[in-house]
């Protein structure tokens, strides 16, 4: 089964797909690899890696091997740029940073990388990428006109217009530490706007089980967490809380 076929599938079923962000660059490649199994073993249903700075190279690749050697769920890359392509994972986050103000960010990078991504036959999984306040450091690397967390009528539109250029995804960010999570109001205006079949991605500052709860609840298809699984001193049971809110 294809991997967005996969997520799909659990979103329609169970209601939310829990995605565990893992960032190369904040551990050693065996210790992405240990908290990829724990969360696996806590019912994550698939590993996104990527990151914005440092993320890509040699770092990348050992950390995607060392992932594979633990878990079987799939491997989806999240790249900030050209580097961040390897040939290890299972698919790939096919982006488009469409609030950037920067074209690099918007169509050049994935035209330089779209040639690596045919060759390594690596599944594509076409995304409209929003960064919304206070967008955090990929907001400062991407360039973004940051969407006023206040305004989801600004999300819709983005959302909108990435969903009539054919992108299956969407994905509301908040920027990775962020000191709170996408509104429930920007989510489920988003999704209201978006449909059943174009799923909502929701990542940056969900912390808590009520966080994510009410992510879920609001409307989000898929919940991605990375700073709190980086830091909790126990990945299996932060996992296992953090499903069990979305999926109640
Ligand atoms: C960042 O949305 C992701 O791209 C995850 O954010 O690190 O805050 O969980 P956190």
């Amino acid at each position: 089964m294809k991997v967005e076929e996969y997520l799909n599938k659990i979103a329609d079923e169970k209601g939310t797909v829990h995605l565990t962000l893992i960032d190369p660059a904040s551990q050693s490649p065996e210790e992405g690899g240990d908290i990829a199994y724990e969360a696996a073993c806590g019912g994550t249903d698939a590993i996104m890696v990527g990151g914005s700075t440092g993320a890509g190279g040699t770092v990348l690749d050992r950390t995607i091997v060392e992932i594979k050697k633990r878990t079987s769920i799939p491997v989806i890359l999240f790249p900030a740029n050209v580097d961040g392509i390897s040939p290890h994972a299972d698919a790939i986050f096919f982006m488009s940073l469409l609030n950037s103000r920067d074209v690099n960010f918007i169509t050049t990078s994935q035209m330089i990388g779209a040639p690596i991504v045919y060759k390594y036959n690596i599944e594509t999984i076409s995304m409209a990428y929003l960064i919304v306040e206070p967008g955090g450091t990929v907001g400062w690397v991407g360039d973004a006109r940051l969407i006023p967390k206040n305004k989801p009528e600004l999300a819709v539109a983005y959302s909108l217009a990435g969903k009539y250029m054919g992108m299956h995804y969407t994905y509301l960010e908040a920027g990775s530490g962020a000191d709170r999570p996408i509104t429930p109001e920007m989510i489920g205006a988003t999704k209201h706007a978006l449909g059943d079949h174009n799923k909502l991605i929701v990542g940056g500052g969900i912390r808590t089980v009520e966080d994510a709860r009410e992510c879920a609840r609001a409307g989000a298809d898929m919940i991605v967490t990375g700073t709190v699984v980086e830091e909790t001193g126990d990945v299996r049971t932060k996992v296992e809380e953090l499903i069990t809110a979305i999926r109640e």
